[in-house]
């Protein structure tokens, strides 16, 4: 497309002072999130150069002080004058908005954050840039500061010849954001994506900000997002060797796909636009999703593997159990939906459509093993799918029958203000009958629920539906599931789960957190769900009573009160070695209690899809894991 690109080729739009008094316009908000999407914005220019083809190693420096580095091996930004501007280029992509190779038209630039604006906005939102290009054996250096140049572009030094590349270190503005410290965790999951979606890149995050040990994390995929499939499916078992791999280029839309079924009744496709996510899908899923339909009902019809009278498959069965990824290229994306996070552009949909069928219609013809294994299991889904209907169909028709009724079990409270109202949700019957003679009648209900839960990753539709304790939760909450679900109807505004304070106790929580995750994910959305603390200690001393909920908070205490004789510790090892009374006291008084709130970043979703399929997948190892770690998905919250 263009052959030229040099420093003329950058359009000048509109000056810097906009970003710094509505910063949230540019990245989205001034919270942790937006800290993490300067570093993103930065990075997103070299990716774009890898993807020119220029640049193949990118390092991401968490500096003491959290200022960041990231230095990558291109080109180097010209350091040339812009004549339109009278500046040199570099300047030009600093200090004006919307400068970049984006609105110049001849670079083909396809990446670009949330926002799209790249490293002025970053530059205005530091206390300080610095800015390094190596070319031609010189290293040229600019300054600024708040976004205002402070130093012109000198040459500071020699380099080797051939060496080129760009260095930008930046200090996110204490006057703008309201967290300035750096999480590796986040950095590193976004990083990690971003070298999955771009062939031939190396990514390297390192913290230097710890005196005693400075981490470091390499990405480096060959295999692209062929690798994010296997990725994904660790934890679980694929059911055939291959991942499948679809990729070309049509109508100025470079497609690339690759998917893997593994031996789960879920779906985790992630669609991309320009290496960015879109969780609500678009154009680009919606053609992925009709060509694999139509390529395996035409297969498997041409190959008699449904019968002439059967009926076609449809495409959630085809889709159970897959990992895909549906990665597109496009030069000028539209996105729609009330986030803006759908990709309307139709010619993605014709696009992927025809690569994927064209692609997919080749490899099943020469892998008729793998078509088979796939087939099967789309038909053993639309049986269980079939079943699930009449099972479900029954329950309707019962509840349009008798009302609502309500599950035996439940100890429904007598307030039928739902704002009011909670739910606990125990484990065990024992537990249940304390909770029960604890609770407060007005205003809490109990549910208790048989120590197995239904682990619904592992389980098909129709098992699940015929659960007990599934069917009563359902029942109890009155929201109804899937197509049926309505959250006005539901009856408690906090869903507590309450389970023992031990390693049984967390896998029951997350098999009925999985279960919520899965089928009623509002509830996790709009932050109904909760998990009780319950203490894991109690110490009497002259006939007083503290309960510690830490080992620490234990320690604390005992410095208080003195390490001796007196002290009488129990460790409770079950909410049934607590009477009613220290129940209530411990784990239910809302004046009194913890509770923890879930909560669900949405953008997150692909990592938590993980956190859940590694937990409830056949490895027992990273389970531990989780459990350890799982106070990072749930947020304190005072109540
Ligand atoms: F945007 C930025 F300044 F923040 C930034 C840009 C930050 C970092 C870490 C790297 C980069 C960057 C820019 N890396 N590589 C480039 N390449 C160009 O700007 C470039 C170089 C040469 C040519 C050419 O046509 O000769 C074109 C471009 C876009």
């Amino acid at each position: 497309m263009s052959t030229e690109y040099g420093a003329d080729q950058i359009q000048i739009l509109e000056g810097l002072e906009a970003v710094r008094k509505r910063p949230g316009m540019y990245i989205g908000s001034t919270s942790s999130r937006g800290l993490h999407h300067l570093v993103y914005e930065i990075v997103d220019n070299s990716v774009d150069e890898a993807l020119a083809g220029f640049c193949h190693n990118i390092v991401v420096t968490i500096n003491k002080g959290d200022s960041v580095t990231v230095t990558d091996d291109g080109r180097g930004i010209p350091v040339g004058i812009n004549t339109k501007a009278g500046l040199p280029a570099v300047e030009v992509v600093f200090t004006v908005l919307h400068a970049g190779g984006k609105f110049g038209g001849g670079g083909y630039k396809v990446s670009g954050g949330l926002h799209g604006v790249g490293a002025s906005v970053v530059n205005a939102l530091s206390e300080w840039l610095i800015v390094e290009i190596c070319h031609e054996g010189k290293v040229y250096q600019q300054k600024y500061e708040r976004g205002k140049v402070v130093e012109r572009l000198t040459v500071v030094d020699t380099c080797e010849p051939e060496k080129t590349g760009t260095k930008v270190t930046f200090l996110p503005d204490k006057e703008i954001f309201e967290e300035t410290v750096f999480d590796f965790d986040t950095l590193k999951q976004r990083l990690r994506e971003m070298a999955f979606l771009t062939k031939n890149i190396r990514i390297v995050l390192r913290d230097e900000r710890s005196e005693e040990e400075i981490k470091e994390k390499v990405f480096h995929y060959e295999g692209g997002i062929r690798e994010f499939v296997t990725y994904l499916n660790r934890g679980k078992t694929p059911l055939y060797e291959d991942t499948i791999y679809c990729e070309g280029m049509r109508d100025g839309v470079y497609v690339e796909v690759a998917m893997q079924h593994n031996d789960s009744y879920t779906e985790g496709s992630y669609s991309f636009v320009n290496n960015i996510t879109t969780p609500e899908g678009g154009t680009h899923l919606t053609g992925f999703k009709n060509a694999l339909t139509k390529t395996f009902n035409d297969y498997a019809r041409a190959n008699k593997l449904i019968k002439d009278s059967d009926q076609n498959l449809a495409g959630d069965d085809i889709r159970e159990g897959l990992t895909a990824i549906i990665s597109i290229k496009i030069e000028e994306p539209q996105f729609e939906g009330q986030t803006k996070q759908k990709l309307g552009n139709s010619e993605a949909r014709g696009a992927v459509e025809g690569v994927v069928t064209d692609q997919l219609t080749v490899y099943l013809e020469q892998h008729p093993q793998v078509a088979k294994i796939i087939i099967e299991k789309s038909v053993m889904s639309q049986r269980a799918r079939e079943a699930a209907r009449k099972a479900r169909d029954l329950t309707r028709r019962k509840s349009a029958l008798d009302g609502l009724s309500l599950p035996g079990k439940l100890a429904d409270c007598s307030d039928k203000d739902p704002s009011k109202c909670e739910i606990y949700i125990v484990e065990g019957d024992s537990a249940g009958g304390s909770a029960k003679t604890a609770r407060s009648r007005a205003t809490q209900a109990i549910l208790p629920l048989r120590g197995k839960i239904l682990n619904v990753e592992k389980a098909r539709l129709d098992r699940i539906y015929g659960n007990a304790e599934i069917k009563a939760m359902i029942t109890a909450f009155g929201t109804g599931i899937h197509e049926d679900f309505d959250i006005s109807k539901l009856r408690y505004h906090k869903i507590i789960i309450m389970t023992d304070a031990d390693v049984d106790g967390a896998h029951i929580a997350t098999l009925l957190l999985t279960f919520l995750y899965r089928f009623m994910p509002e509830l996790i959305k709009q932050g109904y769900v909760y998990l009780a603390q319950p203490p894991l200690f109690k110490l009497e001393r002259n006939k007083k009573v503290w309960y510690a909920y830490s080992d620490e908070q234990l320690q604390s205490i005992l410095d208080e009160v003195g390490r001796d004789q007196n002290n009488k510790i129990q460790r409770y090892k079950g909410l049934g070695e607590m009477d009613a009374e220290q129940l209530w006291e411990t784990t239910m008084d809302p004046a009194k209690r913890i509770l923890k709130k879930v909560t669900m970043d949405e953008a997150q979703s692909s990592e938590i899809d993980l956190i859940f399929t590694t937990l409830m997948g056949d490895q027992v190892e990273p389970r531990r894991e989780f459990i350890e770690e799982n106070a990072k998905n749930v947020k304190n919250l005072d109540v």
